[in-house]
């Protein structure tokens, strides 16, 4: 064999063997995150703490932008926040996290322009302390919403407008919003905001919305907003739920009837508590709260596998039925990215350590993830 012979071969076979090693590694064989594997059936999202936005955090801010291509904030647009005082704006925190999920391509939704709860005071009252008419309560609400709305014109893709305005019975909250302004603070929500941004999204809120009562009442608001010729997108379905409740049964009923009204579902706030509650099947009335006792706090050193086997075949199931109805749902979001982040290490007893979320303390995902990207194959 001559020489150039000899090379020429060398060459050859080097660009087959790198060829073959490039097929190896197309994007085909890449595992998977969830973001890419539920693209064609719902977005998948997270709740985002200011931490996580802001370069704190930035175990849990990796996770998300990797896995997620939803977010919601979880605490900082909260009315309390953006308006502390009437008429002072404080919007840092929220521009921090539109433009964290503009920068990382995330379906950016707003939460909650109306809730009784980290509502801040002066909203209800006079100087006096006593409640105002109700057509001052509009003013402001009209200017709460108008303002908050219109700062994130075009970017901020979809509004929880309202939310928990039901109690788990199907009988009104008795909120100071309910008590100035009866149910109307619904549909005057709906229709500032709308008028603020015609194109964004606009969604009801709520939690325990597997129990029939609470459901019926949600099916007729939907209902009444649409005989109004008022915008509404969707329900979200919060997922704040246990290890024996709710049913998957009375989940999926729920579900179909929301879908029913001709809107879309959406489960937000999806997290699994697996420790024991003092009052079972309660949703997040976070009102509610209960003293520390150790015996509430059985995991503090870890998960047993048997429990964390549990757990994620509970949380395989409630994402089978998700996929079973991916038709009727545009996004299934996680409330926190990370078990250390969930909300449920705190609530309703203080200082436990829960395993809510899909990824542990670690930023690790849990086996169900992979069952999760397996079961969008079939
Ligand atoms: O996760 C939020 C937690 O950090 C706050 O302390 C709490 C205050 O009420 O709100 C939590 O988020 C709630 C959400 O905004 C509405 N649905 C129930 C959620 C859990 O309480």
């Amino acid at each position: 064999m001559n020489y150039k012979f000899f090379m020429k071969t060398i060459f050859y076979v080097g660009v087959l063997a790198l060829f073959a090693v490039g097929c190896g590694q197309t994007p085909q064989s890449k595992t998977a995150t969830l973001r890419d594997a539920l693209k064609d059936k719902f977005y998948i999202g997270t709740a985002l703490s200011v931490s996580q936005f802001s370069g704190i955090d930035t175990l849990s801010e990796r996770v998300a932008k990797e896995n997620f291509s939803a977010i919601v904030p979880e605490n900082c647009m909260k009315s309390m926040f953006l308006q502390p005082k009437e008429g002072e704006f404080f919007f840092d925190e929220a521009d921090k996290y539109v433009a964290w999920g503009e920068a990382n391509n995330m379906w950016i939704t707003g939460h909650c322009l109306v809730w009784h709860s980290q509502a801040p005071d002066w909203l209800f009252v006079d100087e006096n302390g006593n409640n105002v008419s109700p057509e001052i309560l509009t003013e402001r609400l009209k200017n709460h919403i108008t303002t908050v709305v219109s700062r994130y014109k075009g970017r901020i893709k979809g509004w929880d407008v309202v939310n928990e305005a039901i109690l788990d019975d199907g009988s009104w909250r008795n909120s100071k919003l309910y008590e100035i302004l009866g149910e109307e603070f619904i549909p005057l929500a709906f229709q500032f905001a709308h008028e603020a941004d015609p194109d964004v999204e606009l969604y009801y809120n709520d939690y325990s919305m597997a129990l029939p009562a609470k459901c019926a009442t949600v099916v007729e608001l939907v209902k009444k907003l649409k005989e109004r010729g008022l915008r509404i997108d969707a329900v979200g379905m919060q997922g704040h739920i246990g290890m024996d409740y709710p049913t998957l049964e009375a989940f999926e009923n729920s579900l179909l009837s929301l879908a029913s009204t001709g809107v879309k579902v959406m489960i937000t706030e999806l997290d699994l508590t697996v420790l024991p509650s003092p009052n079972p099947n309660m949703g997040a009335a976070v009102e509610t709260n209960f003293d520390y006792q150790k015996e509430l706090n059985p995991y503090a050193e870890g998960l047993p596998d048997s429990v964390s086997q549990a757990w994620d075949s509970r949380m395989g199931e409630f994402f089978a039925l998700f996929l079973k109805h991916s038709d009727k749902i545009t996004r299934v979001t996680l409330w926190g990215v990370c078990d250390k982040d969930s909300w449920r290490n705190d609530w309703p007893v203080p200082g436990r350590t829960d395993y809510a979320l899909l990824f542990d303390r670690q930023g690790n995902p849990k086996p169900v993830v992979q069952t999760i990207i397996n079961k969008t194959k079939e």
